[in-house]
């Protein structure tokens, strides 16, 4: 009776610690995967997707054939990977999404962007109710300049840098979810 409890408690636990980590995962071009070749169309594969906050953003590719760099809306639709928010050039890059907000990717190779590898992740915006059809790009800028930098430090060359998380959505529905598993221990203590 016991052991039955204690395996119950740790299955609740490996559940709901499972679940705190977890979110979709999306492999970029499914098994085409993250290319030039000009075949697919990373819009459309991008607009059907419903991308969250903590869902992960897997790129493939062959390495040192090709790499992933985040960059400005800008600098998305001009195909200009100059400046850049992070470099990614492993093979196999995963971008974790934490806050809402439009992510626009490239490849900065020579003409590959231009060959249509380019994809804008949207992230809408976590509410109960449904969701508003206006995508909101960028967090608030400062009222006062007229031309106000990008909130998010943008690195010059190829260096990864760490961007700054003051989305609060994550860590809410992180604290419900701690919530949820002290009521769930509490409930296995009972019975
Ligand atoms: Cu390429």
């Amino acid at each position: 009776m016991i052991l039955s409890k204690l395996t119950m408690f740790l299955f609740l636990m490996i559940f709901v610690f499972c679940g705190v980590s977890m979110g979709e995962v999306y492999k970029v071009g499914d098994s085409t995967g993250w290319t030039h070749n000009g075949h697919i169309d990373y819009k459309s594969w991008s607009s059907n997707k419903n991308f969250r906050v903590g869902d992960s953003i897997v790129f493939e590719y062959k390495q040192h054939m090709d790499n992933v760099v985040r960059v400005t809306h800008k600098n998305f639709n001009t195909c200009n990977a100059t400046t850049t928010y992070a470099t990614f050039n492993t093979g196999n890059d995963t971008f974790v999404i934490k806050r809402p907000g439009h992510f626009y990717f490239i490849s900065s190779f020579p003409g590959h962007c231009q060959n249509g590898q380019r994809v804008d992740i949207r992230v809408l915006r976590p509410t109960k109710s449904s969701p508003s059809p206006s995508p909101s790009p960028t967090p608030p800028r400062a009222p006062s300049s007229s031309s106000s930098p990008p909130t998010e430090p943008i690195t010059p060359s190829s260096t990864q840098a760490p961007a700054p998380s003051p989305s609060g959505s994550s860590e809410m529905l992180f604290s419900i979810k701690l919530w949820f598993s002290m009521l769930l221990i509490v409930v296995v203590a009972i019975v």
